[in-house]
């Protein structure tokens, strides 16, 4: 099967698996994981920070970053499509007492001049603003990156009123990858950034939170307050070691493949395609066409074996990843032809 529904879906690589064999470990709970220290190091350099926390998965690292960043009852402003918002159950209410304030996006961006409105000022009637987050690239939004004069802007408006500012930055080097900047430049001024070993980076587990010495000692108490001490955890980070090693550097290959696929797309009848969103290894659009809805068209590519998920009855997202070849793109948009090239 093609499996077309998220870049979460990836299998570790043999050299991955070896690594995990082989890892040295230890008990990570008292630091003294040899590979995950190791891991953490390598994930802080890149990201040109202090220090790195490997937890559990993007929610973890979103969860944790925010509780050390924030105290509950404050603000947290996001954008109204962001993963923080939809998908993680709430967590940000829920665990960190945390009221979020969502603003409309423009390719995932939020007006700055509207992020520094909503930071209220301090007076009797209004909560405090705790954090404003970033999500680089944007899921929602099709994958589409924020760049680092935009991230600069946000993080200027927040710092100037005493603000911090998270990154989920979940696919972080898949928008450095597309900007041709390195990771590190469009996380500079942010406070906290994680990124994720298990998304399109193709490790089985596994997740890094970067900053600060001071904030990665507050989030570590809490990654342990919420369960996510693992113990002899280098058996993950040495596959995120292998994944930071051999998969960033081909990251553009999966850009490449969303590309192909969204230029043959964009040209069937019903399809709404913005190809400006299709910046990275995400392909989202919409199907207008009375013969078909999405959930239909998804069943049609099984019979192809092409597994994809359709968001509701028009749209549809695609992620690309290490495990569909350039092989298996072209069979894709061969099914994509044959499914939509008539009717509409
Ligand atoms: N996204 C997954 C699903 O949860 C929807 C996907 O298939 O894209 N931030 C961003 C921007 C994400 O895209 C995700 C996962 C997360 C955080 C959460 O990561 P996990 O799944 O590791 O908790």
């Amino acid at each position: 099967m093609i499996d077309l529904r998220s870049d979460t879906k990836t299998r570790p690589t043999e050299a991955m698996r070896r690594a995990m064999a082989e890892a040295e470990v230890g008990d990570d709970v008292d630091r003294e994981d040899p590979t995950v220290n190791k891991l953490e190091a390598v994930a802080a350099d890149l990201l040109g920070k202090e220090a790195g926390l490997l937890v559990t998965s993007g929610t973890q690292g979103n969860i944790v970053s925010l509780l050390a960043l924030t105290e509950p009852g404050e603000k947290l402003i996001l954008e109204q499509d962001a993963h923080i918002f939809h998908y993680e159950r709430g967590g940000v209410a829920r665990l960190a007492g945390l009221m979020v304030h969502t603003l409309p996006g423009h390719y995932g961006a939020m007006n700055p001049a509207e992020v520094e409105a909503a930071i209220w000022a301090e007076e009797i009637h209004r909560a405090p603003t705790g954090a404003v987050a970033l999500e680089n690239t944007h899921n929602r939004a099709g994958g589409t990156c924020l760049s680092v004069g935009y991230t600069n802007d946000i993080c200027e408006v927040a710092h100037r009123q005493g603000v911090p500012v998270h990154i989920d930055g979940a696919r972080i080097f898949d928008a450095a990858v597309a900007l041709g900047v390195e990771a590190k430049e469009l996380v500079a001024a942010a406070d906290s950034v994680t990124f994720c070993l298990s998304k399109s980076l193709g490790a089985p587990v596994g997740s890094v939170i970067c900053g600060r010495e001071a904030f990665i000692a507050r989030a570590r108490e809490y990654r342990k307050m919420l369960g996510g001490g693992m113990r002899q955890a280098g058996i993950i980070a040495a596959a995120g070691l292998v994944a930071l090693e051999q998969e960033l550097p081909r990251l553009h290959e999966d850009h490449q493949k969303a590309r192909r696929i969204a230029e043959v797309l964009a040209e069937l009848p019903g399809v709404r395609l913005d190809l400006a969103t299709v910046q990275t290894n995400m392909v989202l659009f919409e199907l207008q066409r009375a013969d078909m809805t999405a959930p239909q068209l998804c069943e049609r590519l099984a019979e192809w074996d092409i597994q994809a998920r359709a968001r509701n009855e028009v749209q549809i997202r695609f992620v690309l990843h290490r495990d569909i070849s350039f092989k298996d793109t072209e069979q894709i948009c061969v099914a994509l032809k044959d499914i939509l090239g008539a009717g509409g």
